[in-house]
């Protein structure tokens, strides 16, 4: 039986703070009562919500996000399915947006601080506040987001925010999200079996999850919406960073002057935010933020992992579903 990796001691118990339940509402906790509701990845339990399935701890936060937040015309939302690569895309969208402000890379934020905390991920936010304070926030506003497209509060939809969907193939955006959580479980609650993992997220109930669903929304208002919604995929990153980096420059509005392109700023934000980069930093190694340790978010950074993991069966199974949730919309992996 597969065990969750090696080189890095598991996480000891209690849950991070970050993780923990806000004290809810009793308006959350009737909604809640209605939901149909399974076992979850991390807490004891996981809820269906329009669709879609949400730990418990993160619930309010959802709620309270449809509910008050009200997007910009300027907006940046960077949307990410959990280890698709939200780390690295908010390394990436920081740099090219403060790439003015922070010329000097030896000075750079994103060397003593960790992308989460650059980046506001906007359902945690709401989560400790129901109606927080975003006032401090300069235009454009970066944030980002796990909901699902169909989720997002009706202003983002509405309004002409960009919207930046990173995605990750199936089967190792599984096996890091199993990697991952077995960090931040309860040791009373014991290791959760690659088996049992595997048949939660095959049937879709993991946080953020389906995952086929959750990717088909923006993939299919990424055609619909090019100038509003744009589609990146982790694997193509890996393989073509410089190229996919421009894109996105061109993307947010903010492509690379041919001055820019001489002086290899480029090259210099790419390498600033890549795994190799980032994951050995003292801050990225040693350090935690939101009481969660940061070097969590930086495992392996490869494309292919599942290899080591999956066994052929739970290969086929995984192609299988896949192939069906993905036929006819153009999207493969
Ligand atoms: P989150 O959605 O919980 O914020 P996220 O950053 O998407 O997490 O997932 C972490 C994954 O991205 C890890 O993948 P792995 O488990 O397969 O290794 C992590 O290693 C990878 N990752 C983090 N930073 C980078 C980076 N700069 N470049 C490429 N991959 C990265």
């Amino acid at each position: 039986m597969a065990t969750p990796d090696d080189d890095q001691p598991p996480l000891s118990p209690p849950i991070p703070k970050y993780f923990q339940e806000p004290e809810m509402t009793q308006e959350c906790r009737d909604l809640i009562y209605t939901l149909p509701t399974q076992r979850g990845w991390i807490h004891e339990t996981i809820h269906q919500y329009q669709g879609f399935w949400l730990e418990t701890w993160i619930m309010q936060g959802v709620v309270a996000f449809q509910k008050h937040f009200q997007a910009h015309d300027t907006d940046i939302l960077l949307a990410t399915n959990p280890k698709a690569g939200t780390t690295w895309l908010k390394a990436l969208s920081f740099g090219l947006l403060n790439r003015v402000r922070y010329p000097d890379i030896q000075q750079h934020p994103l060397l003593t601080i960790n992308p989460h905390v650059l980046v506001t991920i906007l359902e945690h936010l709401y989560n400790k506040k129901e109606v927080p304070d975003l006032t401090s926030f300069t235009s454009p506003r970066l944030f980002s987001t796990h909901l699902p497209y169909s989720l997002l509060p009706i202003s983002a939809k509405n309004s002409t925010c960009k919207i930046v969907c990173l995605c990750r193939n199936p089967k190792d955006t599984f096996v890091s999200r199993w990697h991952f959580f077995n960090r931040l479980r309860p040791m009373s609650t014991g290791a959760l079996s690659l088996e049992d993992a595997f048949d939660m997220f095959c049937r879709g109930s993991s946080g953020f999850g389906p995952y086929w669903d959750h990717v088909l929304g923006y993939w299919k208002e990424s055609i619909e919406k090019p100038e509003k919604v744009l589609f990146l995929k982790y694997e193509e990153m890996k393989e073509q960073p410089i190229a996919n980096l421009r894109r996105l420059a061109d993307f947010l509005g903010c492509p690379f002057s041919p001055e820019e392109e001489a002086k290899g700023v480029v090259n210099d934000i790419s390498r600033l935010c890549s795994f190799d980069n980032l994951s050995k930093l003292e801050v990225n190694k040693n350090e935690k933020s939101f009481g969660v340790e940061n070097k969590v978010f930086f495992r392996r950074g490869e494309v292919g992992d599942w290899m080591k993991y999956l066994t052929a069966e739970m290969i086929k199974k995984l192609d299988r579903i896949t192939e069906e949730k993905f036929h006819g919309t153009g999207l493969r992996f």
